[in-house]
């Protein structure tokens, strides 16, 4: 671990002091506008004729990739990913600003059948996304046979107006074969203004899903200053970068259980620091023995990569601190699942 790393765990609740105001950069900008569910105004009134803004909502079963295109587009991680289930927990805006149109891709939970107050929460956020868009993109992952949950899915669509495209996806995971059983399974009864395959990881047809989907936008304003390239604060992302990493170190129901919070975020501007205190929420005692490991090496392990990550991400050294602690059946109370900003917040 480099110098500077700490990575603690209990419960004791020690905050980091610092001698400098906590960093109030960009990132932590929220979104000026929901639109996306409601319409509000804009950032930026100063629109030329030919502007074009909008919004596109990505919707799909969990582990589509979504999240994967939606990094792909901007050129840059923002929305977490993994094979595991409820990846992505909150509705999730990024920006692709060009001097010729603004693109709002709005990232969604996959929709499936929940189990519990979060999984019920994370379907109203997706299916309140495909409200007041400008454009709906149905994703199919190209690997998986085409279910009943995406019948269900394409039902919702239909239901709604504004131009569709269908995305198949990780078409460099599939044959030819299995790409046509989806643009077919897909289309039989249903409409679609653009059909594009795209393996986003693998940098294929990003483009030309960008172009199709700026071609749905309106004329519009500015959204967002031009600089801001997601909605989420600075501790929203720092958290779902570190629940990322608890994702890829955990299997069963722990991924499912875990919720991880910014108790604290600083700049240390004088030594280039950001000083982070997070807690990842865990539902059980024994959840919680094994997120910590033996001897500590699992949440250590989380915190060395976690922390490389925001290192690169925030072009800084990170002092992070991690914590477990358990807050009983959070995923069954709504309030908890709020608090830790899954679902529809707004
Ligand atoms: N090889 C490959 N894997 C992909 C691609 N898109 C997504 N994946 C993988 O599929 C899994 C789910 O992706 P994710 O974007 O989190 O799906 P989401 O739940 O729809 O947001 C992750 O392990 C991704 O790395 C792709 O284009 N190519
Ligand atoms: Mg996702």
């Amino acid at each position: 671990m480099r110098e500077g790393a700490n990575t603690t765990m209990g419960d004791k609740t020690t905050r980091v002091k610092t001698d400098e105001a906590p960093a109030d950069e960009a990132v932590t900008n929220k979104v000026p506008a929901n639109k996306g569910t409601t319409n509000t105004a804009p950032i930026s009134t100063t629109q030329t004729d030919d502007f074009k803004s909008g919004f596109v909502t990505l919707i799909g079963r969990p582990n589509a990739g979504k999240s994967t295109l939606l990094n792909a587009v901007v050129k840059k991680k923002l929305a977490i990913t993994s094979d595991k289930p409820q990846t992505t927990r909150h509705r999730f805006r990024a920006v692709l600003d060009t001097p010729g149109y603004q693109l709002i891709l709005v990232d969604t939970p996959g929709i499936h059948k929940p189990h519990d107050l979060l999984g019920e929460e994370l379907n109203r956020s997706a299916t309140d996304a495909i409200k007041t868009v400008d454009a709906l993109c149905f994703v199919l992952d190209a690997t998986q046979p085409f279910g009943r949950g995406d019948e269900w899915i394409l039902e919702l669509l239909q239901a709604s107006s504004v131009p569709k495209i269908l995305i198949i996806s990780k078409t460099a995971l599939a044959d030819e074969r299995a790409i046509e059983a989806q643009r077919v399974a897909a289309c039989a009864e249903n409409h679609f203004d653009e059909v594009i395959s795209l393996s986003a990881l693998e940098g294929i047809g990003t483009d030309r899903f960008i172009e199709a989907a700026v071609s749905f936008l309106p004329q519009g304003p500015r959204w967002f200053p031009s600089d801001m390239d997601s909605d989420q604060s600075l501790e929203f992302i720092i958290a779902e970068f570190i629940r990322e990493k608890v994702l890829c170190s955990t299997f069963d129901e722990i991924p499912h259980a875990v919720g991880v919070q910014v108790e604290n975020l600083t700049f240390e501007k004088r030594r280039g620091l950001y000083r982070i205190a997070a807690i990842i929420f865990v539902e059980r005692d024994s959840q919680k023995g094994i997120l910590i490991g033996r001897h500590g090496d699992k949440i250590k392990h989380i915190g060395t990569r976690a922390r490389e990550e925001l290192t690169h991400f925030l072009g800084a050294d990170v002092y992070l601190d991690l914590r477990v602690k358990v807050r009983k059946a959070w995923r069954r109370d709504l309030n908890q699942v709020r608090l830790l900003g899954y679902g529809t917040v707004e």
